[in-house]
């Protein structure tokens, strides 16, 4: 199908509070329901291209919808194609910086407009960057936060059983011997076979980090600790990385390529693991696999796994797409899962599309 060059219309822009089937507790917090973005990047052929935002509390929503409200206009008439509107947008938010949730509008737009494009193309999106959709392999990352040890191990078996053979354990609890517990049950739990993360979500200092992360190599059998510390003291992380054996991860929070180039000169880690809503959406995203292939450190990705899983198909040195079903509430299909990998859709685009009703019933 041949269509004439795309232009942006106009974008819409809805907040929802999609319900979580397994609220998540984390070091810095719980999060019970899913305050999701959704933007529309509507087309003058018709084509509407999807993408959403996750603006981690509810009292986000407000300004990240403003941000993109006034990006939207901004574009209205403008091409549909993503590195102009990445340079324009760039260039109008020079001065108050291309960060934070400057940033996550940025990528919102960045992502719908890809979806529109591939759409008009009539592709799915990682055929549109010069891939093929393939499986990709997954981990399942719902649940597994802090709590007791017990409903641990239970959440543990049901999140393998649902077919998966990886799963991530958040720690950071405030004595370091309840961490042990919860990972000795889960790792009992699920057997020797099942891939286990774990993620402390920035709660630890540098030294905190070296003394418990060295507690967690006797104990052996992770496959990488995430975040141990704030997510920009790239030189502390780097300490951290040197001492241990366990593989450190870290990347939801760079903030996009530029600073995840900051973060490997600085020898932060051993993995990566971007997230497509900060590290610039697909144009981001693509920049940042290539950072990661010239380092030689395999990446992964952070919530997102619909669009996630087009990006991970075409990445040098693709290693785990984070599973989730947040935004499942409000899609039409959910992301397929078979054999712990991703299955891509073949069709035109992402394959995110509102389920209206859904969108309606949980609008914020
Ligand atoms: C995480 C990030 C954002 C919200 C909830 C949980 C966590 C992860 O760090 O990596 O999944
Ligand atoms: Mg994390």
């Amino acid at each position: 199908m041949k269509h004439p060059p795309l232009r942006i219309s106009s974008l819409r822009v809805r907040p929802v509070l999609a319900p979580m089937r397994l609220p998540l507790h984390t070091a810095t917090g719980a999060i019970e329901t899913a305050p999701l973005v959704l933007v529309d990047l509507q087309t003058d052929a018709g084509i509407t291209g999807r993408s959403y935002l996750f603006a981690v509390g509810r009292h986000n929503i407000r300004p990240i919808v403003a941000l993109l409200e006034a990006m939207g206009e901004m574009l209205a008439g403008d091409l549909v194609a993503p590195f102009e509107i990445e340079r324009k947008l760039r260039q109008k938010y020079t001065l108050l910086g291309v960060h934070n949730i400057v940033l996550f509008a940025m990528s919102g737009i960045d992502m719908a407009a890809w979806d529109a494009y591939a759409q008009a193309l009539g592709q799915p999106l990682v055929s549109v960057l010069g891939g093929a959709p393939r499986p990709v392999r997954a981990y399942n990352s719902k649940g597994l936060g802090i709590m007791g040890v017990r409903p641990l191990a239970r959440e543990a078996e049901k999140l393998v059983r649902e077919g998966f053979s990886a799963v991530k354990l958040r720690l950071g609890r405030p004595d370091p011997k309840d961490d042990i517990a919860a990972l000795r049950a889960v790792k009992k739990a699920i057997g020797p076979d099942v891939t286990l993360m774990c993620d402390f979500n920035q709660a630890l200092s540098v030294n905190e980090a070296i003394l418990r992360g060295r507690m967690l190599d006797e104990e052996g059998g992770l496959h990488w600790i995430e975040e141990p510390i704030r997510a920009d003291d790239f030189d502390g992380c780097g300490r951290i990385a040197d001492e241990l054996q366990t593989p450190v991860q870290i990347g939801e929070n760079f903030m996009g390529p530029e600073q995840m180039a900051q973060a490997l000169a600085a020898g932060a880690c051993d993995y990566v693991m971007p997230d497509v809503q900060r590290i610039g959406g697909v144009t981001g995203w693509m920049r940042a696999a290539a950072l990661a292939q010239g380092y030689g450190l395999e990446m992964s990705s952070h919530l997102f796994p619909e669009i996630s899983s087009h990006l991970l198909a075409v990445t040098p040195t693709c290693h785990w797409l984070e599973y989730v079903d947040w935004a499942e509430p409000v899609l039409q299909t959910p992301l397929k899962i078979r054999d712990s990998h991703a299955l891509i859709p073949d069709t035109p685009g992402s394959g995110v599309v509102w389920d209206e009703k859904a969108v309606s019933k949980y609008a914020a």
